[in-house]
């Protein structure tokens, strides 16, 4: 089978919620050389991709993009190990990324990629999880304060992704948005809107990432 054929294949079994299949699919293609990343970018996010917007159009319903989700989930269970070995991690740490999805969003998929590809580029990591409030957030930055410190936000929503705005002006009022850089991201964040809520920069997936941050530190 040719690498666009295991590719299609790896998107295919997203798109038909084929659990078992994705992870047979995800260990075929690292078994024929292929590297996580592209399984990833090139594979399985398309897969998400034609589902959301499946979604969208009402061609599919949520049980159906649970399943997708629990296929990529399967795949990333796979993958996430391998990922820190292909990068190979850093003792020394190139900064503290603190990692989490916005207040009101549980879509943890893209924020479990690219805290995995942080760490595996060297970041110590404080992963918050998912549906953090600001008020947590400030008080983590708070407690890291003179660190080489990088906010990482993700947020799937435009809902939630107006609580990003709201993460930034807390900084400010705090006094603390110069002891940090922030890095948002998730699907409907925008070089624009970074600009407008005074935020640092975007990425727009894991790998990019953690080119980004690793700038960002510099
Ligand atoms: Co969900 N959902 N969902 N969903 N969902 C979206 C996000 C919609 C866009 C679907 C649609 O309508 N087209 C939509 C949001 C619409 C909007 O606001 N514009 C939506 C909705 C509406 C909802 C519910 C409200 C549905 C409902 O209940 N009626 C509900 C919300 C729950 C909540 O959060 N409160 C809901 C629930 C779900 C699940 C539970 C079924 C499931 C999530 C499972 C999970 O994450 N454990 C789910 C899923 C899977 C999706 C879609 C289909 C895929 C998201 C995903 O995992 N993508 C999504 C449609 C879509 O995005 N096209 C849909 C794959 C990952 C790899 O990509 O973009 O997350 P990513 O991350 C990338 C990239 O953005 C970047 O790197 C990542 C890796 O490459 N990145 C960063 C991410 N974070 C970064 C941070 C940085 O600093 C830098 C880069």
């Amino acid at each position: 089978m040719s690498n666009q054929e295991m590719l299609d294949k790896l998107r295919d079994t997203i798109v038909t919620q084929n659990i078992n299949g994705c992870a047979a699919a995800t260990q075929e293609a690292l078994d024929a050389g292929m590297t996580a990343v592209e399984i990833i970018n090139d594979g399985l996010s398309p897969g998400m991709k034609i589902i959301g917007d499946k979604f969208e159009a009402a061609e599919v319903y949520l049980p159906q993009i649970m399943m997708s989700a629990k296929a990529m989930n399967a795949a990333m269970e796979i993958l996430v190990p391998i990922l820190a070995e292909e990068k190979g991690a850093d003792d020394e740490g190139v900064g503290l990324a603190i990692t989490y999805v916005q207040e009101g969003d549980i879509h943890d998929i893209g924020h479990r990629l690219v805290t995995t590809m942080l760490e595996a580029n060297g970041f110590k990591i404080v992963d918050m999880g998912v549906d953090v409030p600001n008020d947590k957030i400030s008080e983590e930055v708070a407690k890291n304060k003179g660190k080489k410190l990088l906010l990482v936000g993700s947020a799937l929503m435009t809902t939630s992704m107006l609580g990003q705005k709201d993460t930034v002006s807390m900084l400010v009022e705090e006094g603390l948005r110069d002891s940090v850089k922030i890095m948002f991201g998730g699907a409907p964040v925008s070089d624009a809107w970074i600009a407008e809520i005074g935020a640092d920069a975007t990425a727009e997936n894991a790998a990019d990432a953690a080119r980004v941050a690793l700038n960002l530190m510099q």
